[in-house]
Formats: structure tokens, sequence, C-alpha cells
């Protein structure tokens, strides 16, 4: 019998109880097969809800099929990482490089030293240069240093340019260069290669996908760049990290005239925080058009991608458009792969599509074999200790399938009842019951789509259901 892909089985239940997208996905490719083939890496973030054991089982299931790199979205950053002075906090980054080395999945540190997401004590020290070097080396010897050989690559410094016409500097609200001044770029560099040679070394920052115009962000960096080559400032790597709109259509060609820009001083670009959104408030109203206009542009990036061979990594920021931060933060919506229900988009099939185009043959990777096939760093006896990887993480046995008003929900431990939540479109909640044990009549909700949620215990399951 043939096997049915686990991420088949999740679109085929979509199928059955009526969701969204629903995509003939076939059986044995993923993205991460098809990146790995041609030596690059494809990944997206492990959203905080992954490391607060509060995300739907298909998360970390789709994760690790289809990616081959991953990174924190809060986890990694200075706030988490050294919460008080001098006193480090690794736990939440030690599972992440956990689930990674058992998954064989790369991983990008972020980030270093950057201006927002600084820890509250920093601030004290406002202004005393002596002191904030002496910070800053610290933070970066230590969390460098404790994940030596097992990050790929950091974000040593974060979003350090401002956003004026004619870009220099972050002026402003940076503890770091109003402290210290431009030094801080080249020191934070240098002190990050002390700790771990291996990694490479890249500056990050948004807008750096509108163009090499005089005056932008994009020129200001590349300048950046050849001072700190010829410095010999260990920088080997650029991030754009490309949070851009359905209108930016200008955007693919862009990032290819940087890539070129950047091969001439012998620097990787990696897309590393790619989201495509739509404006918020238009989700109900989107069309069939305007998803496959969003494919279009996730394939023009990854066309560019992999056509220039300074390109080694494409990081989506998300997965799935039920956890995004577009829609807390950014007045957008939308941006992803796979929608609020875990199914595939037109997106996830442009990227597809793009893949294929490319042979293998024909994409060239800037890695060499030791960074593409590295050594296996965990066997089952390693990576049970000292740090589990929670059970939250395995598949849920639960199931549900909906006929008329009754939902019949199987695969419950036998001992417990099980709480089952249901919650319209906007994420309002119009039914519970803590004592479900099989079939829960729901003849008392009107029609419409809603969220189905199935707790038992730390097992849970979730599904869109249509209710008729
Ligand atoms: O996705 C992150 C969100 O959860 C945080 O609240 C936010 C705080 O600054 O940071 C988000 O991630 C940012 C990333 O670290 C740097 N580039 C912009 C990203 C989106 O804001």
């Amino acid at each position: 019998m043939k096997k049915i892909h686990s991420l088949s089985r999740i679109a085929l239940s979509a199928a059955i109880i009526g969701a969204g997208f629903v995509n003939a996905q076939a059986a044995d490719e993923t993205i991460r097969q098809l990146a790995k083939e041609r030596g690059r890496f494809i990944g997206t973030i492990l959203n905080s809800e992954w490391f607060n054991d509060a995300i739907e089982p298909e998360f970390e299931e789709i994760h690790k099929t289809q990616f081959n790199v991953v990174v924190a979205e809060n986890e990694m950053k200075f706030d988490a990482t050294e919460p008080k002075e001098d006193v480090f906090s690794f736990e939440k980054g030690d599972k992440m490089v956990k689930y990674a080395q058992k998954n064989g999945l790369r991983v990008r540190g972020h980030a270093l030293a950057w201006h927002s997401q600084v820890a509250n004590w920093v601030n004290d020290y406002k202004g005393q240069k002596e002191k904030l070097l002496a910070v800053l080396k610290n933070h970066i010897t230590k969390v460098v240093g404790h994940w030596k050989g097992q990050i790929a690559e950091w974000d040593v410094v974060n979003e350090a340019v401002n956003d004026d016409y004619n870009a220099d500097w972050r002026s402003t609200n940076s503890v770091w260069y109003e402290g210290i001044g431009a030094e801080f770029l080249d020191s934070a560099f240098v002190w990050a290669h002390e700790a771990d040679p291996d990694a490479e070394l890249c500056y990050n920052d948004y807008s750096i996908e509108w163009g090499l115009r005089e005056g932008s962000k994009a020129s200001f960096v590349v300048e950046q760049v050849k001072r700190w080559k010829a410095n010999n400032i260990p920088i080997t790597c650029v991030g754009t990290q490309t949070h851009i709109e359905i209108a930016h259509e200008t955007t693919p060609q862009n990032v290819r005239a940087l890539a070129k820009a950047l091969a001439e001083l012998g620097v990787t670009l990696n897309i590393t925080e790619l989201d495509i959104g739509f404006p918020k408030g238009s989700a109900g109203n989107l069309t069939e058009a305007d998803y496959a206009k969003q494919g279009h542009l996730y394939r023009q990036f990854m066309d560019v991608f992999l056509e220039e061979p300074n390109m080694g990594e494409f990081v989506i920021w998300g997965l799935t458009d039920a956890h995004s931060w577009l829609d807390d933060q950014q007045g957008k919506t939308e941006g992803l792969l796979y929608d609020k229900q875990y199914n595939p988009k037109p997106a996830y099939d442009s990227v597809m599509a793009s893949l294929k185009a490319h042979p293998a043959s024909e994409v060239k990777t800037p890695y060499p074999d030791s960074v593409l096939n590295p050594p296996v760093k965990c066997d089952t006896d390693n990576c049970d200790d000292p740090i589990a990887i929670k059970t939250h993480t395995k598949l849920s046995s639960i199931s549900m399938h909906l006929a008329g008003r009754t939902l019949f929900v199987t695969g419950l431990a036998s001992k417990t009842a099980a709480k089952v939540e249901l919650f319209d479109m906007q994420g309002r909640p119009v039914f519970s019951t803590k004592n479900a044990k099989g079939n829960v009549d729901l003849s008392s909700i009107s029609e419409g789509l809603y969220v189905v949620s199935i707790r038992q215990g730390a097992t849970r399951f979730t599904k869109r259901i249509a209710i008729k």
C-alpha cells in the first residue's frame, strides 16, 4: 500500500472538513528535500508559541519536514539571553538547538547587537562608553561561545542603519550607538569571530530590498561592507529581512542587484525574514487572484535566490498565518506560505515550482561540503539528555469528524474527559464543554465557519470546520 505522507494527511483532512486551500502536494516531495539537493537552506522561524508549548502539533510536523534552516523568533535576543547583568538564560535556545540537531536543521542565531529588545538593565549604563563596550563584549563572547560549533551563522549586528532618505547609522534610540559610536559594529564582529571562528557572521537589516540608489540603505550597507572587508572585519554575509507587501513588485529585482554588488565583495546575501503581507482587514475579501499574485512574488524571490550564486539562505518570518507578527504589529496579514489552518497556499506551490524549474545541476552553492553535510551532532542518546523535547511535540492522536451537527471525537485517552471548544473566525469563543468523551452535540451552533480546539492533558488538536 502506498504510504500516505503525513502532510497529505493534513491536506486530506482539511478537504474533508471543507477548509480553504487544498493542494495536490506530491507525497514525498518537500521544500527541504529540493533545497538540500540544490545546496541551499530554506527555512522559517520557530515562533515564540513553540518555545512556550502553545502551538498546534501540525506546526512542528510541517516545520521539520519542509525546512532545513531554523531561527528563534525572540529567544536568542539580548533580553532573552541575558535578562540580568552577566546572568545568562540559554534554556530556550538550547531547546531549539537540540530540536535542530535532532532533525538535521541548520541554525541561524538572531541577534547579538541590536538597539531593540535590549535588556532594561543595559540602560543603566547609558552614555558610559567603556562599560557598554565591556557589556557588549561579555554578551557576545558568552552567547556565541555557549553555542560554538552549533550555530552556523549569527546576525551579529541588526538594524543599525536609520530610515532617512540619506541613510546613515541609526543615531537615536540605540544604547550602543549613542554610548559607543559606530565602532560598536566593528567590535561586535571581531568578538563574535573570536568566540566562534567557524560561524558565518552577518549584518542584517530591513528596507535594503529597496534598491541601490544613491543614499539608500542598501547602498550605505554595501559601502560599509566594503570598508569592513578592507579593514579585515570578519563579516561573511548580509541579511535582507524583506518584510514587504503585495504591492512591492520591484523588490525581487532589487534583491538580485544587491546580491550582485555583494558578490563582488566576496560576501553572501541571505533573505532572512521574508513575508509578503496583504493590508490588514483584507483577509476575508482576498480572491484566488490575490493569492496567485502573492505566489508570483514568492516565486520571483525564489528564482532570484536560486539564480544568484552568492545566496545561501531563504528564511520566511513565520510558517502559518495563524502565528505571525504581521497581524499583531504590522497592520498587515496573510503573508506566509501556510494559511491559518496549516493548508499550503498558492505561495507554497510557487516556491516548489521555482525549485523544480531550477535543476540541482544548475544551482550553485556558496557552501563547502562540510557545511552542507555537517557531522551528525546528535544521536538518539545524547539528544534525550539533558533537555527533553516536550511530549507536546508529538503528533496528537486525537482526531475528529463532523457529520451534520455532531462532532465525532476519536483518539482520546480513555481515563479523562477532553475539553472541546469552538471559536468563530474572529477567534471569539462560541461553545465549550469540559466533559467530552466521544460525540459532541453542536445543534445549538449557527451555520458558518469555526475553529474546533480539543484538549486532553498536554495533547491538543485544532481544525477548521464548516457547520451547514
Ligand atoms: O517577530 C518578532 C516579534 O514577536 C517581536 O515582538 C518583535 C519585537 O521587536 O520582533 C519580531 O521580530 C523582528 C526581528 O527580530 C527583527 N526584524 C523585524 C522582526 C519583525 O518585527
